[in-house]
């Protein structure tokens, strides 16, 4: 028989991309949902994969739940990457961030050291704790100082540390991948990349005239999800627990996405982007390039995907999706 996975935030763009990673490889797949109130679109990423995840409602917020996952399942690998993922509405909901992503990973952190303390757990985290921090020579590693600049950024650092300190003192196989932004088809449509792609398909065939941004000289490093849950997977993996950086080693501002995005639909971003306040926000990362050498010379792992390939995917996606959906 397969190992057994856990995955909490099956529903997300990674969840879903690991799930089928998994299911691929063989693995008995079991995912944490929480409940709302479409129950039709709950699910929606997971509706066409190769294979069948078990899903189980539940919230990371409720220890219950979790609890009833692990003892029941007893899997060999957790993976944690339920998030309350979106750095600008953390401003909006400090309070619901820092109980989904702190209070949230201890609750699974506790059941797992209770339920399956010999099985191996990954968490999600962020480049976004590294906010102002950057290296001399221009990139992030796995020893840059952590220095966050938003509720999104503060609760993943303690997310960090606490795996950290669980590795340490209870000897368990807790890993953390410390993930630069990455983007699929299966990308949330209020992330930037998202959004623009959407937006350069609806000008394009006539739906919308203007697409509203905030921020354009802001700097990513952006990959892709199956790129990244394919890390995930090689870290949980190695023989020894460790952290490790996960990024392309390019960066791109924002205002470079828009220009190739809408090139690649034959339009000219400055004709159709109009700058609105509300899209700024309090405090600004502005500018994140990860150095992922340890987990290419470490594991092997190097990125498969291009940045124009990602970027391409996502509207490829949106073409089809309003060709089939609406136009023909
Ligand atoms: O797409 P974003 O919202 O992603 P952000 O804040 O970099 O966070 C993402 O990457 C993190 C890893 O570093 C993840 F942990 C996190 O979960 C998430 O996946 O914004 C990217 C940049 C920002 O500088 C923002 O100010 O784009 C700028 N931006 C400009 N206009 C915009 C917009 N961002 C959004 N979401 N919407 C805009 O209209």
């Amino acid at each position: 028989m397969g190992k057994k996975a856990v995955i909490f935030g099956c529903t997300g763009q990674d969840g879903r991309t690991l799930s089928q990673l998994l299911l691929d490889k063989g693995y008995d797949v079991h995912g944490m949902m929480r409940r709302h109130s479409f129950s039709s679109t709950q699910d929606t990423r997971l509706k066409d994969l190769n294979g069948e995840i078990k899903t189980y409602y539940g919230d990371v917020t409720d220890r219950f739940t979790i609890d009833k996952m692990l003892r029941e399942i007893k899997p060999d690998e957790v993976y944690n990457l339920s998030a309350l993922s979106h750095v600008k509405v953390s401003f909006d909901v400090p309070n619901f961030t820092m109980q989904t992503n702190c209070i949230g990973v201890f609750n699974i952190m506790d059941s797992f050291l209770e339920y399956c303390p010999e099985s191996k757990i990954y968490q999600a985290s962020s480049s976004e704790c590294f906010g102002l921090s950057v290296n001399d020579n221009g990139f992030q590693d796995e020893l840059t100082p952590m220095n966050p600049v938003s509720p999104y950024g503060i609760s993943k650092v303690c997310a960090y540390n606490l795996f950290r300190h669980v590795r340490r003192a209870f000897k368990c196989f807790a890993v953390n991948g410390i993930l630069f932004n990455h983007a699929s088809k299966w990308r949330g449509e209020n992330f930037v990349e998202q959004k623009i792609a959407k937006a350069a398909v609806q000008i394009k065939m006539g739906m919308i005239k203007t697409i509203d941004l905030g921020n354009l000289d802001s700097f990513r490093d952006i990959g892709n999800s199956r790129d990244y849950v394919r890390a995930m997977h090689m870290i949980m993996q190695h023989n020894v627990p460790d952290d490790f950086v996960v990024s392309t080693m390019e960066t791109h501002s924002i205002r470079e996405i828009a220009e190739l995005t809408f090139k690649m639909v034959g339009l000219n971003y400055e004709d159709h982007v109009v700058i609105d306040q509300k899209n700024f926000r309090k405090e600004e990362l502005p500018y994140l390039k990860g150095d992922s050498t340890k987990i290419r010379e470490t594991l092997g792992w190097k990125p498969e995907f291009t940045f124009e390939d990602t970027i391409k995917e996502m509207v490829d996606h949106w073409l089809d999706y309003y060709t089939k959906q609406k136009y023909f």
